[in-house]
């Protein structure tokens, strides 16, 4: 396949959840007008396309991914002349914008939903999945990816509704011709704003199999995978997606891509295929998620990660695209959950943002990581406010699990973490907010903040900066091909990028010292994650970054 060129493959995401990013208005709530005060702070660091998270009206069932109005901004964030003044800063900087599309689902708050639900007759009824019950339940056995069935029985009509997230957020019916051209008028909608593409929710999940067969699956990510995603019509949807609207525009679209394995990727990323143009595939993310999900864990290796970014990148090749990222709004911090964020987060946290910033893919920056942010642990549960994290613990508390022992399992698991403030200085509220937060700061913003970070010697932030400008200088970050160093100690990924240029990326992703013992002759050493006399022995969480001369 020939080397397709593109802006999107260049460039680098900045994934912003708003709600937790920059409050303007001291009521607890990160809004947009905060994000354009931090504007030249996202130009500084050097990334291009920001993705925001939902800012549409919603209830917030879900913090914005139940969406009651796709063409009005959430109050608590501003107004649309606020949009328009965030999109206009960010262009005016040279960079882009990407929105969260979620379509999979609407709120139940929505109009659609209202008029849906009203009789059997109502127009709007086949807009989402309504079905009689059996046997006095619901119509088959499936669960939600947020805990209990997928069905909520309605007495009104006396059938059921299908969510596969919570029962505010019921599946839209795509096999309707109305739902499908309902989203066509909400991309276009968007894009003749001058946005710049899309982050698609879930959209593995948009074809069902009509006939709602039962599952004998129990395995949470296999029923993802082979019961929810890559249903029958997915590709026919997105095709049409593309070719009624899309391609019209120069954007970029990129999937969330839950169920999604290297055997189907490029049926979605394939450059010929006319559908999405990148995923964010999540099999790294769900590494150590047990049989129940992600509270459910089991142990896994820095070897299943490698595994698993070597089996994408060969699948993927010159074909199609990816993103690389290692966390975002859903996932553990990933200097807590991949790195050591107790004696190496300096290191780790640096040697995390080389790989992301080096392998082959759109690399995407979750809000924090450019300074080290870690996981929380608050001692109540009462301190979180993910709706996941609720509806989970109810499941376990059914299983007899205690509610101090779930509270340990969110610590490590819960996408709370990820959604506290941003830690911007060591002033009350860390520099977030001049009102109480909608949810707790991580206490150590006294010691983790940007102010504090950029102040260092070895500060992240300019790690960052730095892998970001030696990026844009060469192009082979984007294009160059990808190939791993092989039978070296498995504390080790160590691999090249090549076009025109080499560049060679010696990864030591553990707390041991470990000897190079392949060559380095022909090789300058570019940047590195700390200070090491002993040129041919790494020390823990070592990240060097070379250049063939
Ligand atoms: O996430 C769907 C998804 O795959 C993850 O939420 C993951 O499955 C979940 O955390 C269970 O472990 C998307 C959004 O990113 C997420 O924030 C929404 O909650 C969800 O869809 C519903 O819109
Ligand atoms: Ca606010």
């Amino acid at each position: 396949m020939t080397l397709v060129k593109k802006w999107w493959k260049e460039q680098v995401i900045y994934q912003i959840y708003p709600r937790s990013f920059q409050d303007s208005n001291d009521d607890g709530i990160g809004d947009l007008r905060g994000i354009i005060s931090r504007l030249d702070y996202l130009k500084d660091l050097g990334v291009d396309i920001i993705w925001l998270c939902p800012i549409y009206d919603s209830p917030n069932d879900d913090n914005g991914y139940d969406i009651s109005n796709y063409y009005d901004i959430h109050p608590e964030f501003g107004t649309m002349a606020d949009f328009d003044e965030l999109l206009a800063g960010l262009h005016a900087r040279g960079m882009k914008l990407i929105m969260d599309l979620v379509v999979n689902h609407s709120s139940d708050e929505h109009e659609w939903f209202e008029e849906s639900r009203k009789s059997k007759d109502n127009p709007y009824r086949d807009y989402y999945f309504w079905r009689p019950g059996k046997n006095g339940g619901p119509p088959n056995n499936w669960n939600s990816i947020f805990g209990g069935s997928a069905w909520e029985y309605d007495a009104h009509t006396d059938e059921y509704y299908l969510h596969l997230f919570t029962k505010k957020q019921p599946d839209l019916n795509w096999e309707n011709p109305k739902v499908r051209q309902g989203v066509k008028d909400i991309l276009r909608f968007w894009l003749d704003k001058g946005i710049n593409g899309f982050r698609m929710d879930v959209i593995p999940c948009i074809s069902k199999d009509l006939d709602f067969p039962d599952t004998d699956i129990d395995d949470f990510n296999r029923v993802i995978a082979e019961v929810y995603a890559n249903g029958p019509k997915v590709h026919t949807y997105l095709n049409e997606l593309y070719e009624s609207v899309i391609q019209e525009y120069d954007v970029m679209t990129v999937g969330e891509g839950p169920g999604i394995s290297t055997a189907v990727c490029l049926d979605y990323v394939g450059h010929d295929r006319g559908e999405l143009d990148m995923i964010f595939h999540l099999e790294h993310m769900f590494l150590g998620h047990g049989p129940l999900g992600k509270f459910d864990p089991i142990p896994f290796s820095w070897e299943d990660i490698k595994v698993i970014f070597r089996r994408w990148d060969k699948a993927v090749g010159d074909s199609g695209w990816i993103s690389v990222f290692l966390d975002n709004h859903d996932f553990p911090r990933m200097v807590s959950r991949f790195g050591n964020d107790k004696d190496f987060r300096t290191e780790s946290a640096k040697l995390l943002a080389m790989m992301v910033l080096t392998l082959r893919g759109t690399p995407c920056i979750y809000q924090g990581s450019e300074i080290g942010m870690t996981n929380v642990h608050f001692d109540k549960l009462e301190d979180y406010r993910d709706v996941e994290t609720y509806n989970v613990h109810k499941e376990f508390q059914e299983r007899g699990v205690s509610t101090e022992d779930f509270v340990k399992l969110v610590h490590d698991n819960g996408r709370d973490n990820v959604r506290t403030p941003m830690q911007w200085d060591d002033s009350l509220h860390a520099g977030f907010s001049g009102g109480d937060p909608w949810i707790r700061i991580n206490p150590n913003y006294k010691q983790i903040n940007v102010v504090a970070d950029k102040a260092k010697q070895d500060s992240i932030f300019g790690f960052y900066k730095k892998l970001l400008a030696y990026r844009k200088q060469y192009k082979t970050f984007a294009y160059g091909v990808w190939d791993e160093f092989k039978g070296l100690s498995e504390n080790l990924f160590v691999y090249t990028r090549t076009d025109d240029e080499q560049f060679l990326v010696v990864l030591n992703h553990s707390e041991e010292h470990e000897s190079i013992e392949f060559e380095l002759e022909g090789y300058h050493l570019e940047l590195r994650n700390l200070e090491n006399k002993m040129e041919t022995v790494l020390l823990p969480w070592e990240a060097r970054l070379y250049r063939k001369v």
